[in-house]
């Protein structure tokens, strides 16, 4: 199958290679729009699409924006509408406001697949893929909790309200820390604007001189983990634990240095695969499942070489 990379700027179709053709002759074509291109998240997710993709024998077009962000996204989609794909696996980076340009292409006869984030309104949307959120939220206070014995104050900053998996991340979270550890004082999540590691660090920096009694920082995702690191080392305050989610290669190295306790971990590359299978069997009248939810894992400093945990690092 080919995999076609578009030009930033808009939907010039490059190469085009030649695929195998479906039963019924017609190519089918799976538009593929992950939530930012520079997440080491979205790129395990595309080797998984890929990988699916060749497979079955169809074209996947992957095209994303490097900022996760509606502004960025937006424009992709609308321009993908014009190319009418068979369907399309997005992870749409604002609940909300990426629902007008989904049901344009929903409109236009594609079908849509969310993987990783979702959309409010999920009524165009004809299945998910997605990592049980509220579980590894909760699963990182546990971690916070364990590490500060139970007290004190702890800062949470997120990559996007608008993100489903973060808002629930973030929910897990907190709702872990009111039920099982009543010592634990959550400041109000601090937002990021975009997924921009200089504005994690500059935002996490506040937030250390803001409120100098933090005990623990939980970063639910990638940018925000390596901002907290960076905003800790340029305080000198590394000693100040912190929860992380995903697993780029900067936040393995933190995870084994100690700077970061615990990662939460997702299988990107699988999500990728179930959701290109999903629409394919969708394009094809196959019945799919609406909704899959998949198991996160925990790495910590101490069990990070071990073979059975490594082989989830992205
Ligand atoms: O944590 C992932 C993803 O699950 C989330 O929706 C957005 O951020 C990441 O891509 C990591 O950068």
């Amino acid at each position: 199958a080919a995999m076609l990379a578009l030009g930033a700027a808009g939907c010039t179709n490059a190469q085009n290679e030649p695929t195998e053709p479906t039963g019924d002759g017609e190519q089918i074509t799976i538009a593929f729009v992950p939530g930012s291109t520079s997440s080491q998240f979205y790129v395990a997710m595309k080797e998984g699409a890929e990988k699916a993709a060749d497979e079955l024998g169809v074209n996947l077009v992957y095209q994303g924006a490097a900022d996760f962000s509606p502004a960025a996204q937006t424009p992709i989609l609308n321009a993908l509408a014009a190319t009418s794909p068979d369907a399309v696996v997005v992870a749409p980076t604002d609940a909300d406001s990426m629902f007008a340009p989904l049901k344009a292409l929903a409109d236009g006869g594609a079908y849509i697949v969310t993987v990783d984030t979702q959309l409010a309104d999920d009524s165009i949307v004809s299945a998910a893929v997605t990592a049980s959120n509220e579980q590894g939220g909760a699963l990182a206070a546990d971690e916070i909790a364990a590490a500060v014995g139970g007290e004190g104050t702890v800062a949470v900053l997120g990559l996007s309200p608008a993100a489903t998996t973060i808002n629930a991340r973030v929910d897990g979270f907190t709702q872990r820390a009111a039920e099982e550890y009543p010592g634990l004082n959550v400041l109000p999540t601090e937002y990021m604007s975009g997924s921009d590691i200089g504005d994690a660090q500059t935002k996490t920096e506040a937030l250390l001189l803001a409120h100098p009694d933090i005990v623990a920082i939980f970063a639910p995702n990638q940018p925000a983990s390596e901002g907290a690191a960076n905003a800790l080392k340029a305080q000198g305050k590394q000693g100040i634990p912190i929860v992380g989610y995903d697993s780029s290669e900067r936040q393995v190295q933190l995870l084994k240095d100690g700077t970061v306790i615990a990662l939460i971990l997702q299988q990107p590359a699988l999500e990728g695969e179930l959701a290109v299978k999903a629409a394919v069997a969708l394009v094809k009248g196959e019945s799919v499942e609406k909704m899959q939810l998949l198991d996160n894992v925990v790495a910590t400093t101490e069990n990070a070489d071990d073979e059975a945990i490594s082989k989830y690092f992205y």
